[in-house]
């Protein structure tokens, strides 16, 4: 997912380029929005962590990009592609040391495991709008 900040600041295009210039191949996409329900059931996980209402606050705050991306070894590349969830900790060429400011607007968002790849994407996407 392509969050608000990294949507509202104009890197749309510059973020997929980076996807799928390290070997990405994109099988869905879509520019959309959360509600702060949607946004609160897709972060259901972190409930009770202390940022989970500034994040769902977040990321219902504006549109954001969805994708589902194929690629061998994709969650572990991906995270590598992104970098650090603090920006400030991320890796040089990361997306997020490149495109984020802060750890709350961190500019993307990728799956942690294959198990999780399928329900977020489901949570996005029918059947239909996937490649
Ligand atoms: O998977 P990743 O996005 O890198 O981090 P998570 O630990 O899953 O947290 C999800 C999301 O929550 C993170 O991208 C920003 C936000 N967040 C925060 O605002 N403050 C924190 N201390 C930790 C996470
Ligand atoms: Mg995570």
């Amino acid at each position: 997912m392509i969050k608000p900040d990294a949507v509202s600041n104009g890197h749309i295009g510059a973020i997929l380029d980076k996807i799928t210039k390290s070997g990405f191949k994109i099988v869905a996409l879509k520019l959309t929005s959360l509600s702060a329900e949607k946004a609160g059931e897709f972060y259901a996980v972190h409930k009770e962590r202390g940022f989970y209402k500034d994040l769902v606050a977040f990321m219902s705050s504006g549109p954001i990009v969805a994708a589902i991306l194929e690629k061998d070894n994709a969650i572990e590349d991906f995270r590598k592609l992104i970098g650090a969830t603090d920006p400030a900790k991320a890796e040089p060429g990361t997306i997020r040391n490149l495109f984020a400011k802060s750890i709350d607007a961190n500019a993307v968002h990728g799956s942690d495991s294959d198990e999780n790849a399928e329900i977020e994407g489901s949570f996005f996407f029918s059947a239909f709008e996937r490649v």
